[in-house]
């Protein structure tokens, strides 16, 4: 049901916190794919030998190399790779099929980078996949790939575009800049329309590069198109990056509103604890390398996310009720790293081993062990052990007036997966908490955090 906006925002929420099947979905997806693929891929931050690193914000930010250090001729070269674009190893059925076994929910696929480059046939722009001697409609193979493995797919699109002659930063400020600001308007219509039109099955659009000027004081005209893409595919979920209010606020609106179904605030970063979150319902979106979305050629020297590292953020997600959506960049001709894989792999077994404690849990209102990171899903509290204490046992502080209480305990990663629990009380009478100790298996699985599944009863 629509809220009414705060007295003085007109162009606040369009609708309040969602709950139907769609926005339920969203909270289990648990974890999610994201895909950087485009033209950028080709090039993996280099070109003709020279690395791009520390001159552009980013991988797939190459074309912006700073002009001071960029190829002779730059950003012509860029702009004509779509010439030899040819995926030859790009299978989507491939990638579908191991984004389930990763364990993956939902996949949010570059349709439209800042590049302004379309991986589908778009009937609105000449810069597309049809212009390239790849011969087929890569979104197009993407949603139906991901769909068929049941994989919900939402699709990344940039308003910004750094080279469409309409296109311009700032607000428009003579008649000329409006007319051309009107017709890039139109055609950013025009394109999202189309997607829904020719893809129904998307989950969601997840939009990036609304921050300029020019977007946010498109206030009226983004609060417009947003229900009519809502009305072309009923149940669409749109993040809070799509547009500003008219005083200028983007993501949470000037009287306090998310401006969208869910926060898309959180990128390579996670809340610092669930109060900030005020509710929201989020996902965090991370690179394996610190930054670069696109692929990189040569890693050197930069930290890579560890599997372990990927699981800790994934179940701190959880913890908080958000997703961990992991950005992988496949390269021009549509190959993963070796390290991506490892990334994949390791999520797939940890999500199929721990399935519980990822996609049916949430936040548990108990504080946190020093340990580990607690989900739970109303009868059960799940510890992700990330180390282990020098008591050998997890310490649950529980209050003393709870109607549930731990009883029974178990860790299906050891070889005795029966762990006792004791009840201890402390006998502070002030102190509203009191404790239950889990001893941990003598025989811990090494190298990686192991799940505690505690059982809880009604007290007596
Ligand atoms: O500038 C982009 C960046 O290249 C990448 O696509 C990320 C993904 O969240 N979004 C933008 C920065 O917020």
């Amino acid at each position: 049901p629509a809220t009414a906006p705060a007295d003085d925002v007109r162009f606040g929420p369009l609708v309040g916190r969602r709950d139907d099947e769609a926005m339920r979905a969203f909270r289990s997806y648990g974890l999610g794919q994201f895909i950087h693929w485009g033209l950028y891929s080709m090039l993996g931050n280099e070109f003709e030998g020279r690395s791009a690193r520390g001159h552009a914000a980013a991988s797939e930010w190459i074309r912006q190399w700073n002009p001071r250090t960029a190829p002779e001729g730059w950003p012509r070269q860029y702009d004509a790779l779509h010439r030899s674009f040819d995926p030859s190893d790009f299978d989507a059925r491939r990638w579908a099929r191991e984004a389930r076994q990763m364990g993956a929910r939902y996949v949010i696929f570059t349709t439209k980078h800042h590049d302004g480059f379309a991986m589908w046939p778009s009937a609105h722009s000449e810069y597309t996949i049809a212009a390239t001697p790849y011969e087929g409609d890569i979104v197009g193979e993407i949603v139906e790939a991901y769909a068929a493995e049941g994989i919900d797919v939402f699709l990344y699109y940039s308003v910004l575009e750094w080279n469409h002659p309409d296109y311009m930063a700032h607000a428009p400020r003579t008649a000329q800049e409006r007319e051309r600001w009107e017709r890039f308007l139109e055609y950013t219509r025009a394109q999202l329309l189309e997607l829904l039109e020719l893809y129904p099955q998307v989950k969601g659009l997840w939009f990036d590069g609304t921050w300029d000027a020019s977007w946010v004081s498109s206030y009226e005209f983004a609060y417009a198109l947003e229900q009519e893409l809502r009305a072309a595919v009923p149940g669409l979920i749109i993040g809070s990056r799509f547009r500003a209010d008219e005083h200028g606020s983007r993501h949470v609106d000037s009287s306090g509103a998310l401006l969208g179904d869910y926060q898309q605030g959180w990128e390579r970063k996670l809340p610092q604890d669930i109060t900030v979150l005020d509710g929201q319902d989020w996902d965090c979106v991370m690179t394996i390398a610190p930054n670069g979305w696109g692929h990189i050629r040569d890693t050197t020297g930069l930290h890579l996310k560890s599997p372990q590292e990927m699981i800790e953020l994934l179940m701190r997600c959880r913890s908080m009720n958000g997703n961990l959506v992991v950005n992988i960049g496949p390269d021009g001709e549509g190959r993963l790293s070796c390290h991506e894989h490892e990334i994949m792999t390791a999520l797939g077994e940890w999500t199929e081993q721990n399935a519980a404690a990822v996609y049916g849990a949430g936040h548990v209102e108990l504080p946190e062990p020093r340990a580990g990171i607690l989900t739970g899903d109303g009868q059960r509290v799940f510890v992700t052990v990330l180390a282990v204490p020098v008591s050998g046992a997890i310490r649950l502080a529980v209050p003393k007036d709870s109607a549930r209480v731990p009883v029974t305990a178990r860790c299906e990663a050891a070889s005795s997966p029966e762990l006792a629990v004791h009840h201890r009380d402390v006998g502070l009478d002030r102190d509203p908490m009191t404790y239950y100790d889990v001893d941990l298996p003598a025989q811990i699985p090494p190298g990686r955090p192991f799940v505690v599944t505690v059982e809880l009863g009604e007290v007596g």
